[in-house]
């Protein structure tokens, strides 16, 4: 069978890993991409996205490509865009589609409302995928699949979730060379996860609604085996010109400590190319940030949140003590880890005076970077309940969450940032350059208010490009890559179509504009006769 992934720019390992199962049980598997120029989560401009407007080949592939089943993996960001290229995709094609991903995961129910959905994943999607196309191979699908929610007959089917993938080794590495093909921008930095799910349930995440999906008596959080993770990057190295590895995992440190030995020895001899994870404060210590940094680690992303450890325990559900907090940051600098912080503004509940605290919090705890990213909601995270019940959101805000509009991305500045928030944001792009001296005349006299604020996604970009060497700071180096593959492959083509208008230059240019228009694949691309 042919299955073809229609995705948005970024990677996702969901869908190689599917690809992966399928490709090993003789199944074709290709990958379409929308480069999302100008219209991505951190840069929108409509005028300039129309003009690379993408969907148009995407479909031209996929018409020749003549797949039995296409797959969306759908983030809450980007479902408004997986919609728009699903119902283009069925007003042409006449193939079953299947959403899966966090965003169906969590509603369902709205997702399988859509005329263009014939079939949705709720969780993980390798095997039920799988046993979904090898139903449709034997020519009888097969409408008890669990995980799977099915159109039929004018109803709808849904199947219970069932357990979560116990041993992650029974599965194959990810497919990688479905993104190779697709565009040279994904492999610019390698992605990994050696791990699935997290101790924790922050308020504000789609763990806090996963885990409740599975229940209390599934293990939640897995790793994978030391030697299958070792295995994976030691083949992609020979496969892939492998200059930045970025573990993906919600809390690499989450490991035991005799799993972080063996990985740090193995990686270090056997892999030996700089990688950056995400920690998380709670399970920093000092043997652990030893066998990172020893493996490699270029950065560690600690995942701070809040400096106010009232918000973390209250609002947040994130149980990190002051002392804590304070400690994982010295611990990782002991242990030579650069550190990137994440923290979160503009959350309901959080006080004007906590954006002072934390701006005087990283006057004294330096680190390499620090994010500030403006609150956001996401569906059915606890965060939702809480807002419901204090008022915050009405039931018409959930809903058109739920739907994906009116998003902004929290890198762009969330839902509901103040002027001031958005200049506190601007002037983290400065704090870690100016003294502590002058720091602390700009917080107590908030100078900070006379800055102009940057868009977040031009301060990130100003502060990554300052701060983070370029040979580490991979999502520039995809970002440009991106931009600078599709941008001059768009522009070449209306180069070349213009020149074939020409009539002496082109062959076609003799047979007349009704043989060129008939031959080419659609407007932009290169006519076959005459290339
Ligand atoms: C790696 C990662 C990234 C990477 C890579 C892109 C990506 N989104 O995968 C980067 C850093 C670029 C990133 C960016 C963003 N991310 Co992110 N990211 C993750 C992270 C940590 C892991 C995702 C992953 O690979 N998981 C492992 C795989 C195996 O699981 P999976 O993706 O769920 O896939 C399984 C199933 O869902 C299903 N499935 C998936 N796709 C499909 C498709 C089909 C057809 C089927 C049938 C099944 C299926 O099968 C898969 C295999 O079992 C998750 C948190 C998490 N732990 O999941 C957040 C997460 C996905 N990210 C999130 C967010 C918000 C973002 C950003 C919007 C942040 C921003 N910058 O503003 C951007 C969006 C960019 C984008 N286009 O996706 C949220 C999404 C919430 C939501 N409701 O949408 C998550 C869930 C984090 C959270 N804590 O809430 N992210
Ligand atoms: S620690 Fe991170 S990944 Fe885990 S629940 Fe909290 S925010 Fe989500």
């Amino acid at each position: 069978m042919k299955i073809a992934f229609v995705n948005d720019s970024c990677e996702r390992l969901g869908v190689g890993s599917i690809a992966a199962v399928l490709k090993a049980n003789g199944h074709s598997v290709r990958l379409f991409t929308d480069p999302q120029l100008f219209d991505d989560e951190n840069l929108s401009c409509k005028p300039l996205n129309r003009l690379f407007e993408y969907r148009k080949t995407i479909i031209a592939g996929l018409e020749e490509y003549n797949p039995d089943l296409i797959g969306f993996s759908v983030v809450t960001d980007f479902y408004q865009w997986a919609c728009r290229m699903a119902m283009a995709v069925k007003s042409r094609m006449n193939v079953p589609i299947i959403f899966g991903g966090i965003h169906p995961t969590t509603v369902p129910e709205r997702v399988i409302e859509n005329a263009f959905v014939d079939m949705l994943c709720v969780g993980e999607g390798e095997f039920p995928v799988l046993e979904l196309v090898e139903s449709m191979a034997r020519g009888n699908i097969d409408y008890s699949i669990k995980n799977l929610w099915f159109k039929k007959n004018g109803g709808i089917i849904r199947n219970p979730v069932r357990p979560l993938i116990a041993d992650l080794d029974v599965l194959p590495p990810p497919d990688k060379e479905i993104f190779r093909q697709a565009s040279p921008h994904f492999l610019q930095c390698y992605y990994v996860m050696a791990s699935r799910g997290c101790s924790n349930a922050c308020s504000y995440c789609c763990h806090s609604y996963v885990k409740k999906l599975y229940g209390p008596h599934e293990r939640y959080v897995r790793f994978r085996g030391v030697a299958k993770v070792i295995d994976e990057l030691r083949g992609a190295k020979q496969k892939f010109p492998m200059s930045m590895v970025r573990f993906h995992d919600d809390d690499l440190m989450a490991a035991s400590s005799s799993w972080l030995e063996d990985f740090s020895r193995r990686y270090a001899g056997e892999v030996a190319v700089p990688f950056a994870c995400f920690v998380h404060p709670s399970t920093v210590t000092q043997e652990k940030a030893e066998w990172l940094a020893s493996a490699g680690c270029h950065d560690v992303e600690l995942g701070v949140q809040s400096v106010s450890e009232k918000t973390r325990r209250e609002i947040m559900n994130r149980n990190v003590p002051a002392k804590q907090l304070e400690r994982a940051i010295n611990v990782l600098k002991n242990a030579g880890l650069r550190i990137i912080t994440d923290n979160i503004i503009g959350m309901p509940g959080q006080s004007p005076e906590e954006n002072i605290d934390m701006l005087e919090f990283y006057n004294r705890n330096r680190v390499m970077k620090i994010y500030c990213f403006g609150f956001r909601y996401y569906p059915k995270t606890a965060i939702i309940e809480q807002a419901r019940e204090n008022g915050s959101l009405s039931a018409e805000d959930v809903t058109s969450l739920e739907e994906g509009h009116n998003v902004q991305a929290f890198i762009s500045g969330g839902d509901s940032l103040t002027l001031e928030m958005r200049q506190i944001q601007t002037f983290f792009a400065f704090l870690l350059y100016l003294p502590a001296e002058i720091n602390t005349l700009i917080i107590r006299y908030r100078l900070y208010r006379l800055m102009l604020p940057l868009p977040y996604c031009i301060a990130v970009i100003f502060s990554n490009w300052l701060r983070i060497p370029y040979r580490y700071n991979w999502a520039l180096h995809i970002t440009v890559c991106r931009y600078r593959y599709f941008v001059t492959g768009k522009v070449k083509r209306w180069f070349f179509s213009a020149v074939r208008r020409i009539p002496w230059v082109s062959k076609c240019g003799e047979r007349g504009e009704s043989a060129r228009t008939a031959e080419r694949e659609d407007e932009n691309s290169v006519c076959k006769q005459c290339h």
